[in-house]
């Protein structure tokens, strides 16, 4: 039996989603995302590559797949939460429980209403938030729940930039929703469309990782070197990193389009908006029993210690953390390789390396000592 898209988009909306989009699965995005793969832009990511055929092509990910139903959910905290003067900057996306894990919530109940209404079972269908092989984006722009911009995000009139999406493929076929009106006919997916002549996120990025409108160079990008990338930090892009301690909204929070965002009101994400209370300090001294207690159930859990240390490490030589230091000399002896090159490298930054001479006899053998130079 086919449901009113209108009674599934009642139903799914009293889940908690602030967006219920449709669109019918058509052509994909391949020869973007290959031409984005070529190029090398996905720097380690190799998910991405092995992926490529099931995220041009969504009925090789649900076989029939005939309609994609997209959800959006608004995570924009309150402006105090992102006004923290002194303390370092998280991806607002962060200071929540994790996404993965609450709108996963929300899909499973998705899924039961389609059964409900449509008849089918779960081999019918298929959800995803965020780790699954679909171009969200694409999907998104093409159900008219907002546009691509020059930053590459999918931008809302309603929300801004300030959406996680979700995609819930299915056999059922549902009439497609308008995509938001372009300049042109068919061209929904196409970046930058509607930013006219602006240009500010592509010039404000610190790391110049925007080569082309629409284009994000994952090497360069902070959001990948701080919660993607497990190992060293480029030496030439640390700098760049400023006081971003976890992803990076800067491409997004200039974006004019933000201007009738409102913070989020429905209750599908729980906040943590007091982890941007921590100061650097705090995260320096974190010990693994801390690091446990405190990121509980968040997506940071996911970087590990390690990963976070050495961001911070990043931010306290950008910051001219001097009150710091100390810690920063004890974690140039940690355990882990990686923390170490990023602690020598900040202390060496407030200019305080002659307190790491004790410590180079023992580094000598580590193989880092390479990474401390130069
Ligand atoms: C890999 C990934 C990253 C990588 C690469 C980012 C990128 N821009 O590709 C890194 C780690 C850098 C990253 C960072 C961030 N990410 Co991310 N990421 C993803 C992921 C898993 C895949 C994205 C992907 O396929 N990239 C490949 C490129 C080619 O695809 P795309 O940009 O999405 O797709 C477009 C192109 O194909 C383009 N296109 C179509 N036709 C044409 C034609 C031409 C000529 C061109 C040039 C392009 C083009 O349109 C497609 C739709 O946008 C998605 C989840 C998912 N499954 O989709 C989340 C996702 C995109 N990320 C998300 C978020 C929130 C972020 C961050 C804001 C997190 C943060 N604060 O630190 C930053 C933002 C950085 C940015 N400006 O994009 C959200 C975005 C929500 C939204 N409203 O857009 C997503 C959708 C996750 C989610 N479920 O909510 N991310
Ligand atoms: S998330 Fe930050 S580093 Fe990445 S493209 Fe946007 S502004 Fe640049
Ligand atoms: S900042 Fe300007 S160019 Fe960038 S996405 Fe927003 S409107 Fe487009």
């Amino acid at each position: 039996m086919q449901p009113e898209r209108e009674t599934v988009r009642a139903r799914l909306w009293a889940l908690g989603f602030d967006e219920v989009r449709f669109a019918r699965v058509d052509a994909g995005f391949g020869p973007s995302l290959r031409e984005w793969l070529d190029a090398g832009y996905h720097a380690d990511m190799a998910w991405m590559e092995r992926t490529v055929d099931k995220r041009s092509d969504p009925t090789l990910v649900l076989p029939g797949a005939r309609s994609v139903i997209m959800l959006g959910v608004n995570y924009l905290p309150p402006a105090e939460v992102a006004e923290r003067a002194g303390k370092p900057v998280w991806a607002r996306y962060a200071l929540h429980t994790d996404y993965h894990d609450t709108i996963k919530d929300a899909l499973v109940q998705a899924g039961l209403v389609l059964e409900e209404l449509g008849g089918v079972t779960a081999k019918d269908y298929r959800y995803y938030v965020d780790t699954g092989p679909v171009i969200e984006r694409g999907w998104a722009a093409k159900s008219g729940l907002g546009f691509i911009g020059k930053n590459s995000m999918l931008i809302s009139r309603k929300h801004g930039n300030w959406l996680f999406l979700a995609a819930v493929l299915t056999t059922l076929e549902f009439e497609p929703d308008a995509p938001v009106r372009m300049h042109a006919e068919g061209r929904e997916t196409e970046p930058g469309l509607l930013c006219g002549k602006c240009s500010r996120c592509m010039d404000a990025c610190p790391t110049q990782a925007l080569p082309k409108p629409g284009v994000v160079d994952a090497r360069r990008c902070i959001s990948y070197q701080t919660i993607e990338n497990k190992g060293i930090i480029p030496r030439e892009l640390r700098e760049g990193i400023g006081n971003h301690l976890y992803g990076c909204d800067v491409c997004l929070e200039v974006c004019p389009w933000n201007r009738f965002a409102q913070a989020g009101r429905r209750m599908l994400l729980s906040a943590r908006y007091d982890l941007a209370e921590l100061t650097l300090r705090e995260v320096l001294e974190l010990t693994p029993e801390r690091f446990a207690e405190v990121f509980r159930k968040t997506a940071i859990k996911r970087l590990k210690i390690t990963g976070l240390l050495r961001n911070a490490c990043v931010v306290a030589g950008n910051t001219g953390a001097h009150d710091c230091l100390d810690v920063l000399v004890r974690l140039a002896g940690h355990a882990s390789s990686v923390v170490r090159a990023h602690a020598v490298w900040a202390v060496r930054r407030l200019g305080a390396g002659e307190q790491l001479e004790d410590m180079r006899a023992a580094e000598t053998d580590s193989g880092v000592l390479a990474e401390y130079e130069g």
